[in-house]
């Protein structure tokens, strides 16, 4: 143990230094690098803060600095040693940023959690201060009135209310919030939990590894925009806080690119701004911070379709690293680029990519080569924040720094990257319940923390009404798969159990449709009126990813994006996206057993076990939870075909506009896969 505290020491050391060079006590005045992380924040109105939440000095029996380590079980299921207890208590956890949540626990075991826009049908659910305390107050009577919890009734009183992320950036309205909690449940002791600290927390305590470098980035929080961190066993330090603003940069560089944004208007005013003089040129920011917020994941896409501009390339690197500090300069390279047209774009949208994930490599690799150093091995790597929702990167950090694809894996490298289910602000809460209770079992499974169909009473009526079938009468999984292989190919949504928690619906609310007919992926697209470019992902059983991928690529929550074999993109071309990798939902039986099944009856009729899935919303909607609305889903667009809710299965009205085929057929010949 005082072996490892003294290399720690000098890892924050060097910390230390990072600390003096970019940690600017004006913008960060809690300048609290090298600190363990669970401790408590200076919020403003949290008037005990006595407690050190994260249990210290418990790490020695996972430290191994010199030797092997064992294998990394993929599974998540490992034993933490008996005497690390999470306490049982009862904690509620709240988050009033955009992506709001609640989440509610007992110990450290997650029960549920209420993603705000889920309830209100309002994506992001954005900071509003409308209604905040009847919305809040709507939203508590939810969790306490429909939690599923692990044993029967839920917990109504609470030995801990987390509010995470209120220390700096405190809005008057949020301090409601603990008095609007307050009308529902007994609150015992408020604490305040830091934003990065609580998505590296949710990040290290779901992942399989017992040690950790972990990666929190994104594009804002109370204290800062990317940390790193290192965790061994419970605890985890604060080891580096840059003023790096990747989240924002990526967002904003794709506010002027047309093609990604869908308002040609701007691209006008971009256009316009070459007039100025200078490499730089000032321009100001054209959109809300939550439409923008929208645009991260269709650049993501869009950026597959060129490879990057030399020319821009470095001006963009230089964007992102003076951004902290010159919010509205823009390369004059880059408008140059974009305005010569469509081509400009692809090119520079490339180069936004490229940077972005250039940029997090190079930090990463600084870090592992000092930890090596220093000779503290770790397990792993954690990417999380909202940045982490770039699989594209995350694959590149799972190919380059780990040995996840090696055939002999070197046992002092990190073995695998970790994402978890909800990296963005949505995950946060679960961060703010672990600050508390870190937990010591074995890995809770998150994926699917979400809520029932928030109007299942009118399940069974509607079912009647309709004329709808027992799936289950019919023959269940297998009859399903017989429907989705029927010539036709029709596209399926599937409503089951409670909601997935995080961004990617994984099978409980889905779209699932045959991978293998090319027209598929472009129905699914206009179905849910997506751009063209916009990738439709894969579910794959897991005894299909090898002949997919070549190896097995497990990707849980579909937070990878690996490169497909090319005989398998001839026979299944709705499989791949543009750039011929596929972000695919890996499924094992303990995933989800109903889903797993399915996809290995639809193999025997197809001889690959694997569905393209897309989330069941439309237009700019969350994805659905209620009866009504997937209804009325199945009645309105034309490419739906059936709708199985839970265990009834629902065919299109009869009479429905039939399936169009005016298919973008130019963009399906323009951009066929290279
Ligand atoms: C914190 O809580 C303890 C026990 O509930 C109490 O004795 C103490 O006065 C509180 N401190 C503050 C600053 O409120
Ligand atoms: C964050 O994740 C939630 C799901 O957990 C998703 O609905 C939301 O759109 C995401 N927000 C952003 C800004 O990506
Ligand atoms: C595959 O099909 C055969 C014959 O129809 C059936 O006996 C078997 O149970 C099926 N296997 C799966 C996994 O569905
Ligand atoms: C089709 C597709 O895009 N796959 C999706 C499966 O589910 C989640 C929900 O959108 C998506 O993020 C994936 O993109």
């Amino acid at each position: 143990m005082r072996a490892f505290g003294a290399v720690l020491l000098t890892v924050l050391s060097h910390a230390d230094e990072e600390v003096s060079h970019f940690c600017d006590p004006e913008i960060f005045p809690s300048c609290d690098v090298g600190a363990r992380v669970g401790r408590d924040a200076p919020g403003l109105w949290t008037t005990n803060a006595t407690r050190l939440a994260v249990k210290a000095s418990r790490s020695s029996r996972f430290l191994r600095v010199n030797g092997r380590l064992p294998p990394i079980p993929h599974d998540h299921e490992f034993l933490l040693p008996d005497e690390v207890e999470a306490e049982d208590k009862a904690i509620i956890s709240l988050q009033a940023g955009h992506d709001a949540s609640i989440a509610i626990s007992v110990g450290s075991r997650i029960q549920c959690v209420l993603e705000l826009e889920r309830l209100f049908e309002i994506r992001y659910f954005p900071e509003a201060v409308d209604n905040f305390q009847s919305n809040w107050r709507q939203a508590l009577e939810i969790v306490r009135d429909r939690c599923d919890c692990d044993d029967g009734p839920c917990p109504q009183e609470f030995d801990y209310g987390i509010m995470v992320g209120f220390g700096l950036r405190l809005k008057t309205h949020f301090t409601w919030l603990p008095k609007v909690v307050e009308l529902v449940f007994r609150v015992h002791r408020w604490r305040n939990v830091n934003h990065h600290e609580a998505h590296a927390l949710m990040g290290y305590f779901s992942s399989p590894f017992r040690s950790a470098l972990v990666l929190s980035y994104d594009g804002g929080g109370n204290d800062g925009v990317f940390n790193v961190f290192l965790a061994r066993g419970q605890d985890l330090w604060r080891i580096a806080r840059k003023p790096l603003n990747l989240g924002t940069g990526y967002h904003r560089l794709a506010s002027y690119l047309p093609q990604v944004t869908g308002a040609s208007e701007v691209g006008l005013v971009a256009c316009a701004a070459l007039e100025k003089e200078g490499d730089w040129i000032d321009l100001k920011y054209s959109f809300g911070d939550t439409l923008a917020l929208g645009f991260a994941g269709k650049l993501m896409g869009f950026s597959g379709l060129s490879a990057p501009s030399k020319e821009v390339s470095p001006w963009i690197r230089r964007f992102y690293e003076r951004l902290e500090h010159r919010q509205n300069e823009v390369p004059r390279a880059m408008l140059e680029k974009i305005c010569e047209g469509e081509t400009g774009a692809r090119e520079v949208a490339a180069s936004i990519q490229e940077e972005f994930a250039r940029i997090v490599r190079e930090v990463l690799v600084d870090y592992l080569a000092e930890l090596e150093r220093k000779r503290v091995s770790v397990e792993g790597i954690v990417l999380t924040g909202g940045c982490a929702l770039n699989v594209v990167v995350n694959q590149q950090v799972r190919d380059t720094l780990t040995e996840a694809t090696s055939d002999r894996p070197n046992p002092m490298k990190p073995q695998d990257v970790y994402v978890p289910p909800a990296p963005n602000d949505s995950g946060l809460t679960v961060g703010g319940v672990w600050a508390v209770s870190p937990p010591a079992g074995p890995r809770q499974k998150l994926q699917y923390l979400g809520f029932q169909l928030f109007d299942k009473e009118v399940l069974q009526s509607a079912a009647e009404e309709r004329g709808a079938q027992r799936l289950s009468a019919l023959g269940g999984v297998h009859f399903l798969a017989q429907l989705l292989t029927e010539k036709t190919r029709p596209i399926v949504a599937v409503v089951r159990g409670r909601q997935e928690f995080g961004p990617r619906a994984l099978g409980h609310r889905s779209l699932l449709a045959v991978p293998d007919s090319p027209d598929l992926r472009d129905r699914m697209n206009r179905l849910k009126f997506r751009q063209w470019y916009r990738p439709v992902a894969p579910m794959i059983a897991e005894e299909g990813l090898e002949g997919v991928f070549g190896h097995k690529s497990f990707a849980p929550s579909m937070e990878f994006a690996p490169v497909v074999l090319e005989e398998v993109r001839e026979r299944f071309p709705a499989l791949a996206h543009f750039d011929g990798t596929a972000r695919h939902q890996s499924v094992s039986k303990g995933d989800e057993p109903w889903v797993h099944a399915l996809l290995l009856a639809v193999g025997n009729r197809t001889g690959l076990p694997a569905l393209i899935n897309t989330s069941f919303n439309s237009r700019g909607k969350p994805i659905v939870n209620t009866v009504a609305e997937s209804l009325k889903m199945l009645d309105e667009l034309a490419d739906l075909d059936y709708l199985l809710i839970e265990d009834w299965l629902f065919r299109a009205p009869a009479g429905k506009p039939a399936i169009s085929s005016e298919i973008p057929r130019a963009a399906v010949e323009w951009f066929s896969p290279r």
